[in-house]
Formats: C-alpha cells, sequence, structure tokens
C-alpha cells in the first residue's frame, strides 16, 4: 500500500444501526474538514477535548445531527497525524452523510488498516503492535485478547531485544576479527563464541515454539464430529454448543449439509462442524453430504468419531475409526444413558475387542443428559495442551512471527556450523546478519513495501 499525504476519512465503528457511530479523519486537512462541518473556526478546538457541536450540510448550513468532536493535533494523535474523531449518532443514513462530506472535501476513504499503516509510517508504533491492533479487535475469546494487548504494548520487541543485542555482540566481535586480525581467532575465542550462539538459537527456537499455544489461543482448533448416522452427532454438536442449533430426529440420515459454529473450551475457541451420517448411499443429496462429511474430516485438527455404545459395533462404525485414524481423534461412546452401566471398560470391550487399543481416546458420554460432557471437552483440548498456555508467559500467537523465528534460528544454526568447520568470518557473519534481519522483520525495522501491503491487506478499513 503505497503511503499518500492525503487526509483519509473511515468509520471507525461497524455499519448498522447503533447508539454512536464514529467517522474519523486522519491527515493535514482534517481540522478544516471539522471547522466547516461545525461551521466554527479552527481555533475552536482545543485538542483531545471533546466539543459538542452541531454538524451542518455544507450545501444548505441544514443541521445533520448534534455531535461530539474531538481533535487530536499532530503529532499526538493515534496515527501521528492531525487527527478527527467525529461521534454522531448511529444512524447509517447519517454516517454515510456524513463521510461524504468529507469526501466532497477532498478526503479519500481509508483504505484496510491505513490509520494502522500510518502510525506506523510516523513511528507511533513498530509492526507487531500494529499487527496486535487487528489481533485485539479479532481475538475470539479473553486469552486472545489479554495477549494481543501485551504484544500492543510492546512485548514481542521487549522478547527480542536481547536476542538482537547479543547477536549484535558476537557480530561485532567478528567484523573487527575480519578488520584487525591477520590470522584466524584463536580456538578458545571460537569457541566461546560458537557457545553464545547455541543458547541465542536454543532461546530463539524456544520462544518460536510458544506458537503452539499462542497459534492455540488465537486460531482455536477445528473439530469435526463424524460417525454413522444416528449415533448421536447432531444432539452432541448441540450439547457442546448449548443450543438447539441442529435438527435431530431418529431417522437415520437427518443431517444433510455441513454445520458449522464456534464455542470455547478453556479459553481455546473451537470451530465445531456437525456432519451428515458416513454411510454408502443411493440418495443424490445425502451422497453430496457424506463427500463433505469426508471433506471436513480431512480438515480437522481433531475429529470426535461418536459411535452408540447401546447397540454393536458394525462395519460402518469400523470404517469411520479407520478412516479417522489417518489423524488426532477421539471416539465418544455415546448414549450411555441407555445402559445401567457406566464402566467405560465393560462398554468399550463389549463394544469391540478392536476398540480396546483405543481406551485412553475413549469417552463415555450421553448427549441426552449431558453425562460425560466435561470429560469430553477435556478431551477435545487434551492433545493440544502444552506448558505454555497456562505459564502465563508471553506467547507468539502470528504465523508470520514463528516463521522468522525460526528462519533466524535456522540463520544462527548456519553460522554455528561454518564456526565449527573453520570457515572464514564472512561466512559465519552471513547466516548471523540475516537471523538479525528476520529478528528485525518480526517488528518491522527491516520490513520491505510489499510486505507491509501483504500485511495491512489482512486489516479491515477504519483501523
Ligand atoms: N437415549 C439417547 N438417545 C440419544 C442420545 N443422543 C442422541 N440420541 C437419539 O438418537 C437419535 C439420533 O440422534 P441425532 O443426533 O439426530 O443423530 P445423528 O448422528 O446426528 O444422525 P444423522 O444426522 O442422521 O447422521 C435421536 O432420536 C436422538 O434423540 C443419547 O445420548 N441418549
Ligand atoms: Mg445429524
Amino acid at each position: 500500500m503505497e503511503y499518500s499525504g492525503k487526509t483519509i476519512v473511515a468509520l471507525a465503528t461497524p455499519t448498522g444501526r447503533s447508539g454512536i457511530g464514529i467517522v474519523r479523519l486522519s491527515g493535514d486537512r482534517a481540522l478544516d474538514v471539522a471547522a466547516d462541518l461545525s461551521g466554527r473556526g479552527k481555533d475552536a478546538f482545543v485538542p483531545r477535548r471533546a466539543m459538542l457541536t452541531e454538524l451542518r450540510d455544507p450545501k444548505d448550513r441544514a443541521a445533520i445531527d448534534k455531535a461530539l468532536i474531538t481533535y487530536f493535533k499532530a503529532p499526538h494523535s493515534f496515527t501521528g497525524e492531525d487527527v478527527v474523531e467525529i461521534s454522531c449518532h448511529g444512524s447509517p443514513v447519517l454516517l454515510r452523510q456524513v463521510i461524504d462530506i468529507c469526501l466532497a472535501f477532498g478526503c479519500r476513504a481509508a483504505e484496510p488498516g491505513e490509520f494502522t499503516l500510518r502510525a506506523l509510517a510516523h513511528g507511533r508504533l513498530d509492526l507487531s503492535e500494529a499487527e496486535a491492533i487487528r489481533d485485539l479487535i479479532d481475538a475470539q475469546t479473553n486469552a486472545a485478547a489479554r495477549q494481543a494487548v501485551r504484544q500492543l504494548s510492546g512485548e514481542m520487541s521487549r522478547s527480542l531485544q536481547p536476542l538482537k543485542d547479543e547477536l549484535l555482540n558476537i557480530i561485532v566481535v567478528l567484523e573487527s576479527a575480519l578488520e584487525f586480525v591477520e590470522d584466524d581467532l584463536p580456538a578458545s575465542q571460537t569457541n566461546e563464541i560458537a557457545n553464545s550462539l547455541k543458547e541465542i538459537a536454543a532461546k530463539t527456537l524456544e520462544f518460536a515454539d510458544t506458537y503452539k499455544a499462542g497459534h492455540l489461543i488465537r486460531d482455536g482448533l477445528n473439530v469435526t464430529i463424524v460417525g454413522k448416522p444416528n449415533v448421536g452427532k447432531s444432539s452432541l454438536f448441540n450439547r457442546l454448543l448449548g443450543s438447539e442449533r441442529a435438527i435431530v430426529t431418529d431417522i437415520a440420515g437427518t443431517t444433510r449439509d455441513q454445520l458449522n459454529e464456534r464455542f470455547t473450551v478453556n479459553d481455546i475457541p473451537i470451530h465445531l462442524v456437525d456432519t451428515a451420517g458416513l454411510r454408502e448411499t443411493v440418495d443424490t443429496v445425502e451422497k453430496i453430504g457424506v463427500e463433505r462429511a469426508r471433506g471436513a474430516m480431512a480438515d480437522a485438527d481433531l475429529v470426535i468419531v461418536v459411535l452408540d455404545a447401546h447397540s454393536e459395533l458394525t462395519d460402518e462404525d469400523r470404517d469411520v475409526v479407520r478412516a479417522a485414524m489417518k489423524q488426532n481423534f477421539i471416539i465418544a461412546l455415546n448414549k450411555i444413558d441407555k445402559h445401567a452401566s457406566r464402566d467405560i471398560e465393560r462398554l468399550s470391550a463389549a463394544g469391540d475387542p478392536a476398540l480396546a487399543e483405543f481406551r485412553e481416546k475413549m469417552v463415555a458420554i450421553s448427549a441426552k443428559t449431558g453425562e460425560g460432557l466435561d470429560d469430553l471437552r477435556e478431551a477435545i483440548v487434551r492433545p493440544f495442551a502444552t506448558n505454555d498456555l497456562s505459564s502465563g508467559g508471553f506467547l507468539v500467537t502470528d504465523a508470520r512471527h514463528c516463521d522468522l523465528l525460526m528462519r533466524a534460528h535456522d540463520g544462527i544454526c548456519e553460522s554455528i556450523d561454518a564456526l565449527n568447520a573453520n570457515q572464514s568470518e564472512e561466512i559465519v557473519l552471513l547466516g548471523l546478519h540475516n537471523a538479525l534481519r528476520f529478528l528485525g522483520d518480526i517488528t518491522g525495522e527491516t520490513t520491505t513495501e510489499d510486505m507491509l501491503t501483504r500485511i495491512f491487506s489482512t486489516f479491515c478499513i477504519g483501523k
């Protein structure tokens, strides 16, 4: 995205009727627009103080709203430019009109993320902090929001700084060796550098590793419920969501289309999919449903295979288990309310001796009464649990950051190999400079225009 100095305007609040809707402007002309809209002189606006005023249509001077205008004078604003926020009543018609008036004054409609991009361009934020704003707005759980706020307050840069400093110290030693020493570095010093680099590489890897937990908190899990018809998949789906979302009947083949909903387990957002019962069928519609079910299964981070604990295991059940074995799966033995015994050992053995090997993956439940549901929720997230989840530490939540940390780690490892192979300082330095650049890319010090365009395209308008 090209940075142009033009004044930009956008609705900062969601579209639709609401109590208040905020139009935000940033750029040199922001205050002129506010002055014209309100019919007051520019001097009337005291920075950072909200002013209650009428807004008037410049064409006929008719009052269009009574609004609160706040002026933030450059550079003490979010973007670092002159910013004006007009808090109007939240009428879509009115807000459209205010934006149209701003456009008529020569402002330009903001691109996605352009306010934040300007903040970055003016040094108000670093790149990881800008990304944190997007993540905070998109957060699906409290835990994700809290991680985003930590990143927004600069915790990413603070976590990286010691690694960068240590790398830079070593780079300085090697560069000066290159410059001033005729002979090679003494072996003792080479060893010392290699050891320091190993430590930095380990710390980098450890930090990158927190992405497993960070990714889980931010993006959550795709969980797909599968099983042959009538085992209670939709009943379980409804029970996990706490609403009667899916149709449940005792007719095999009730669910045909795939249903998607979200819920949360232990602060982890779960994207839950209910599917058509898996069986051979000649029904055209059901056939498509079965195909979709197989697709959803392949896309899942975890598959819940539902079996009917009350009836004998059939070949259809075995086929489902076999298909699920290719990935992460658990088995929900459903309808235990129909059983006098709640003993899962007996249930699983009675079901089929072949299932005994999956005892660890089995949870006995009743979608009808809710029994065993807490255990099932635990079982859904258990395969993904890491210590980082409960550590309360700062987590890497962005795939881009994780990738750059891994690349930095690889660069350092290449340098260690070069050092051990007694290669020249130039070769050793190559990997270290690369590593430093990758770490710099996380906070945006070394990020190219192309990269920025790609990153900011993931923002929405008005941010
Ligand atoms: N007793 C008992 N009945 C259940 C339980 N779970 C589901 N059922 C019943 O089993 C029948 C089928 O339930 P559904 O949830 O529609 O099953 P499904 O697997 O989604 O079926 P399809 O969509 O046809 O593949 C219904 O009559 C439910 O009331 C349970 O835990 N206990
Ligand atoms: Mg169903």
